[in-house]
């Protein structure tokens, strides 16, 4: 058995924070390697990238990024790219922070197959890579991130705005809501063996707040092709929620008339809402919204900080839950 000597920065995620903590069971152990040796990119992935225009080649790997100066806050410091890989929460490789990254490597995330439908009038299943193209390559943003386990991190993600899948797909009027349906691979990832969530993993916007310019999906971090642990190679960005709102390795996006469930409003209604805003007025039953960890600043606990209404993106997207008694709809 390997002992692992946990990192300074991994210290304080204790039970008292985790998100995994309602369990009440024992933690599952994860067994590591027993699916890496499933093949990376196979021929089919290669073939498929040999076909973009050279200037598009591997867009879905985060390239070319065209820096978004509208989003590049300079009072933003990102996070090492060390910490933003290797400190994660996608439970299907691993319930510890640490567990993603060795779990997930060898996982075949190409080719990558995504299916737009619902109510819309361009429904379509089509290559991760050709989707890219599509919507115009991608462009680098610099965003706050914040788990709804009082840490954050500031991520510099590749990508392309949601608004522009969403003309793409062309709603019909009744479409109010939009779903997001992540992998089910439970043959080649262990997690899914594992009853800790409901899987797939599930998540849904209000189509305005989905069309919003800062809802964004990721396809790299830091001009580098988004790893697996990150949610390779479609993930759901949207900086005014917590993190569990970001939906990793999407396969399916869906418009609907009704407002959908998520996975952990499936697991604990009481603790994880609909609206995952980050707010430092609503607390978690478990514990306060009011400060956050900064991971990788300030040692063993991290710099603590204020926690900013809607993540710091209150001018932008306050007016989207104008009237709303955000205390219940969190
Ligand atoms: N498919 C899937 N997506 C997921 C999760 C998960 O367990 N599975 N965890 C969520 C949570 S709780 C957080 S905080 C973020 C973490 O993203 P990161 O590892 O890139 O920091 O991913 C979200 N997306
Ligand atoms: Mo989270």
């Amino acid at each position: 058995m390997l002992i692992r000597v946990p990192k300074s920065w991994e210290l304080p995620e204790s039970a008292a924070t985790s998100e995994s903590a309602y369990l009440l069971r024992p933690k599952p152990v994860t067994p590591r390697r027993d699916f890496l040796k499933t093949i990376g990119a196979g021929a089919a992935g290669l073939a498929a990238a040999s076909l973009l225009p050279a200037s598009l080649r591997g867009a879905t790997a985060g390239f070319p990024t065209k820096v978004n100066p509208a989003y590049r806050d300079p009072a933003l410091k990102p996070t090492s790219y060390e910490l933003i890989t290797s400190y994660n929460n996608f439970y299907e490789f691993g319930t510890d922070k640490a567990d993603p990254k060795p779990n997930s490597q060898g996982w075949k995330t190409e080719p990558w197959t995504v299916e737009i439908g619902g109510l819309i009038n361009n429904p379509v299943k089509i290559d991760a890579n050709d989707l890219v193209m599509k919507m115009g390559g991608v462009e680098q943003r610099v965003y706050r991130f914040r788990c709804v386990e009082a840490w954050s991190m500031v991520i510099p993600w590749d990508g392309f705005p949601l608004s522009k899948l969403i003309a793409f797909a062309d709603p019909k009027p009744e479409a109010k809501f939009i779903t997001f349906t992540t992998f089910n691979d439970p043959k080649n990832v262990p997690g899914q063996r594992r009853p800790s969530l409901d899987w797939p993993y599930f998540e849904g916007l209000r189509l305005d707040e989905a069309n919003h310019d800062l809802s964004f999906i990721a396809t790299g971090i830091y001009g580098k092709p988004i790893p697996n642990q990150n949610g390779a190679p479609l993930r759901l960005v949207v900086p005014w929620k917590y993190g569990f709102k970001y939906g990793k390795s999407i396969v399916k996006i869906d418009f609907v008339a009704k407002q959908p469930r998520n996975t952990w409003q499936v697991m604990a209604a009481n603790e994880y809402g609909f609206y995952a805003n980050v707010n430092p007025t609503v607390d978690h039953p478990r514990w306060s919204q009011a400060s956050e960890r900064v991971i990788g600043e300030g040692g063993a606990f991290g710099r603590r900080q204020r926690t900013l209404m809607f993540n710091g993106y209150d001018k932008e997207v306050a007016a989207l839950y104008k009237g709303m008694d955000l205390a219940k709809f969190y």
